[in-house]
């Protein structure tokens, strides 16, 4: 994620017509799951901290988490406070970004990207016995983990996977050789639109949830010829934001295109991919980020995602839930967030 100097803070959209799902904080970011027969969602908890806005999106700096819980779409959501602190971390250093979670063996698990003290993203992760939290950090972040937007996938034989990675401010880029380069802030810049894009990450999470179990490996997005989407196909390739879900047998992975503003989607059939880009779930919202999670619940699919509509402003956001709809193929069809 990025902001400065990339074009305007805002799109020039039509507003949207949904409401807010809260409103008494600026909340961003939406993963949302089914546990116990309710919806809980962990989204960022966007602040206004006056921090210069900058092209690393120092001014997203965000200080803890609150978790949120629903019985029915369109019902009552519950704010069951701060699940997690960005004081109670003890290697964390700045920007608590985008979340998820997920349940194994009787234990919610809340992962969650921030700087570490050497202003270096890494993924950690945060137990608790209950899915509202609190949750309580582990002392060090993720072996092998970096950068940001951790979206966790059980498959179903229960293997989980995790999806990670934002180019720019979410420092993929800086990883591209392998060890972190500080001298990479953006992409990989100027005459290397014609290389395959960077990608978003995948790994196989071990069975206690907490440590990575096997490499890390890129997630393939493949075009129409099943060649992978190039750096300068700034409208397909992924940015940031990636989400899993299963339908039908088929892999949906979906991901922001960030600097312009789609949340897409590519299909595979396996969780490793390799994905073939598909189409667009939603053209840009007010607000210059796209972030979502799609989620079944009773019998319907919904996509929770967030704009700018309360504030106006990039960084002070506010999440939203609508129906997804899909053909008979299973193909997504493509929301305009300004019309209902
Ligand atoms: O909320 C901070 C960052 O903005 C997230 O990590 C990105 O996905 C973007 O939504």
């Amino acid at each position: 994620m990025t902001i400065a100097g990339s074009g305007p803070a805002l799109c020039q959209n039509a507003p949207s017509k949904i409401k807010p799902l809260v409103t008494d904080l600026f909340t961003a970011d939406p993963s949302a799951h089914v546990f116990n027969g309710k919806i809980y969602i962990y989204p960022s908890h966007d602040i206004e901290a006056n921090v210069p806005q900058d092209d690393e999106g120092g001014h997203f700096n965000m200080r803890d988490y609150h978790v949120y819980s629903l019985d029915e779409i369109g019902g009552k959501v519950t704010d069951h406070g701060v699940a997690l602190d960005l004081k109670d971390i003890p290697w964390a250093g700045r920007q608590l970004w985008a979340p998820d979670a997920a349940f194994k063996n009787g234990t919610y698990y809340l992962y969650f990207p921030v700087k570490d003290k050497q202003d270096v993203f890494r993924i950690g992760v945060a137990t608790s016995k209950s899915p509202a939290g609190p949750f309580k950090a582990e002392p060090e972040p993720i072996p092998g983990s970096y950068s940001i937007d951790p979206a966790v996938f059980t498959d179903t034989d229960g293997t989980s996977y995790m999806y990670f990675g934002g180019i720019w401010g979410g420092q993929l880029q800086r990883w591209h050789t392998g060890k972190y380069d500080k001298s990479l802030s953006t992409d990989l810049g100027k005459g290397h639109e014609k290389e395959p894009a960077l990608t978003a990450k995948v790994a196989k999470m071990s069975k206690d949830m907490l440590t990575f179990d096997g490499p890390v490996k890129d997630v393939q997005i493949n075009d129409e010829h099943g060649k992978p989407l190039l750096a300068g196909d700034a409208d397909r390739r992924f940015f940031e934001g990636a989400w899993m879900h299963k339908y039908n047998g088929k892999y949906y992975f979906s991901y922001s295109t960030g600097d312009t503003h789609l949340l897409c989607y590519a299909e595979g059939d396996a969780p490793y991919g390799p994905f073939t880009y598909k189409g667009v779930i939603m053209k840009p919202v007010e607000g210059w980020t796209t972030h979502h999670s799609i989620v079944e619940f009773k019998g319907k699919w919904y996509i929770f995602y967030h704009d700018a509509e309360i504030s106006g402003k990039t960084h002070l956001r506010n999440v939203k839930v609508r129906e997804l709809k899909r053909g008979a193929d299973g193909a997504i069809q493509t929301i305009d967030p300004a019309k209902l």
